[in-house]
């Protein structure tokens, strides 16, 4: 596997960038990181008996090749020694993580391992017991699904990575850095992490142009940040990765884990260009480096991915666009109706938003016929000509919820209909007859149920009614805990529907 590694050159450091002795310095420093991988006293590990001799591990793990006994005297054997058995371990430990949570992204973690432990052991300046530590060195992981590489190489506790992706876990199933200390940028969408790292370069850059002294050098720091072929892809990371050349950012190292695989497979599918010829040509000085790590079979398990993966102002973004369909089909029949308006319409174009998640083939009631207004009746149990206590109306996976709700409701005795709401702008384009027929200005008793910004909603709700939406970023965890945690249950949108009915 090829890595290339972009060093922006310019050998020229800006004018105070040199560390300058100075007695008042110190208290800037951080401890150097002693050792990554911390030992946990407080589990006793089932090999405890088995331990053996540090010398007899050595042996093990490198061979008879070198004679161990004096391994005491020779320091950089020693070190060399210590950082291969450490690599194995971080490798050890992505793979018992992965392993145990069922879910997470390997293959990248697995395949920079060497790399993410060079850089935090021998290359950053970065203590895990201080990580906010102002002057530190700043790393980004631009590939944020390799999140493991980075959670194992920040402080941790072993107890931490048994709850990888877990709803409320310090491990989420990216790198977020509001939930872990150490992470300084939350990373997910490809190529946005390039960005952010260009951003604290040039902060860097400004802030020691603007306070460093030649007696007094505050900030004089690094950013290092890991892409992937997807970051590569994305014409954000080209963007900034130009903007950082022309500003001429030397602080900045940028690792590409050229690992020639995505989740689609092979790049080759989509993907030939030559990446160091590009940055070459944007400015930047790119070295090539042969990682002997074989490159790791990909295993991906997808996973619930967490905030950056769950783009709840998406969709409101989408339909305040002029003109554009945007379709949130419940199913296969309302996939198909979609498809067929977004292909037969030549005026404006379509989005048609899907979900991820397993979702029945088909629901009762829904139709494709209906997606082409927009919005339809899918079930209602108040008889003929009878208007429903309550309406709620979903789009999307939500629709199922609305079904499962309504039952429950119809079993306690009440008229509920189920609207699906599948294209705002094609429902709101009907006649003022049609849109009293579904959502009759009478029954003012209403919950739209959405994953996703309450932004847009009342309109379909009313004054009376209850918009039940995410207004927070999401979370990381399995997506029914994620679910739960924001409410997304027949038994909350049962109770928003009592609460509203037992109100006259
Ligand atoms: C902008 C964006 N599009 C799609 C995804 C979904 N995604 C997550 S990982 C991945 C493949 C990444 O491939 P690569 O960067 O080569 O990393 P590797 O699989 O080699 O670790 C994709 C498409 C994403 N995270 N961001
Ligand atoms: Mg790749």
């Amino acid at each position: 596997m090829a890595i290339t590694s972009l060093l922006f050159h310019s050998p020229k450091p800006f004018q105070h960038s040199k560390p300058i002795h100075n007695p008042n310095r110190k208290s800037f420093l951080a401890k150097p990181p002693t050792c990554i991988l911390k030992p946990n006293n407080k589990t006793s590990s089932p090999c405890e008996d088995h331990k053996l001799q540090w010398k007899e591990e050595l042996k093990i793990a490198h061979g008879s090749d070198r004679n161990l006994e004096n391994i005491d005297k020779d320091d950089a054997f020693f070190q060399e020694c210590i950082d291969r058995r450490a690599v194995d371990n971080v490798r050890m430990l992505i793979v018992d993580a992965v392993q145990n949570a069922k879910t997470g992204h390997p293959g990248m973690a697995l395949g920079m391992a060497e790399v993410g432990y060079h850089l935090y052991r021998h290359v950053m300046r970065y203590n895990p017991k201080n990580p906010k530590w102002f002057n530190r060195d700043r790393f980004v992981l631009s590939a944020g699904h390799g999140c493991l590489l980075q959670m194992i190489s920040v402080e941790f506790d072993i107890e931490d990575l048994k709850q990888l992706c877990k709803l409320g876990s310090r491990t989420p199933g990216h790198p977020e850095n509001t939930i872990t200390d150490g992470i300084e940028v939350t990373t997910g969408p490809l190529g946005q992490g390039v960005a952010n790292a260009v951003g604290l370069a040039l902060a860097e850059a400004h802030l020691s142009a603007r306070f460093n002294k030649p007696d007094a050098v505050v900030v004089d720091h690094r950013t290092f940040c890991i892409m992937g072929d997807g970051c590569a892809m994305e014409g954000i990371s080209n963007e900034a990765a130009s903007l950082a050349a022309h500003w001429k950012l030397n602080k900045l190292v940028v690792i590409y884990d050229d690992n020639k695989n995505t989740i689609d497979g092979a790049t080759t599918l989509a993907f030939s260009e030559d990446v160091s010829a590009r940055f070459k040509a944007l400015g930047w000085n790119t070295i090539n480096v042969e990682n002997e790590t074989s490159n790791p079979a990909l295993s991906p398990l997808p996973g619930e991915d967490g905030p950056t993966h769950q783009p709840v102002e998406h969709l409101c973004g989408l339909r305040a666009i002029p003109r554009m369909l945007v379709f949130r089909p419940a199913d296969g029949n309302e996939t198909a109706g979609a498809y067929r308006v977004a292909i037969r319409n030549r005026e404006a174009p379509s989005v048609i938003a899907l979900s991820r998640q397993k979702v029945l083939a088909n629901l009762e009631g829904t139709s494709s016929d209906g997606v082409e207004a927009g919005g339809y009746i899918v079930s209602d149990n108040s008889g003929d000509g009878g208007l429903p206590e309550i309406i709620l109306i979903g789009t999307g996976s939500e629709l199922c919820l609305c079904e499962a709700s309504a039952e429950e409701l119809r079993n306690e005795g009440r008229g509920v209909r189920v609207v699906s709401l599948v294209c705002w702008r094609l429902f709101d384009a009907q006649s003022k007859e049609y849109k009293e027929y579904v959502l009759p200005r009478n029954v003012r008793k209403r919950v739209s149920v959405e994953a996703g910004s309450p932004v847009g909603w009342r309109e379909y709700v009313g004054e009376d009614g209850v918009v039940h939406g995410v207004d927070s970023f999401g979370a990381s965890g399995a997506y029914l805990d994620v679910f739960k945690k924001f409410g997304y249950t027949v038994e909350t949108v049962v109770k928003i529907a009592r609460s509203l009915l037992q109100c006259e």
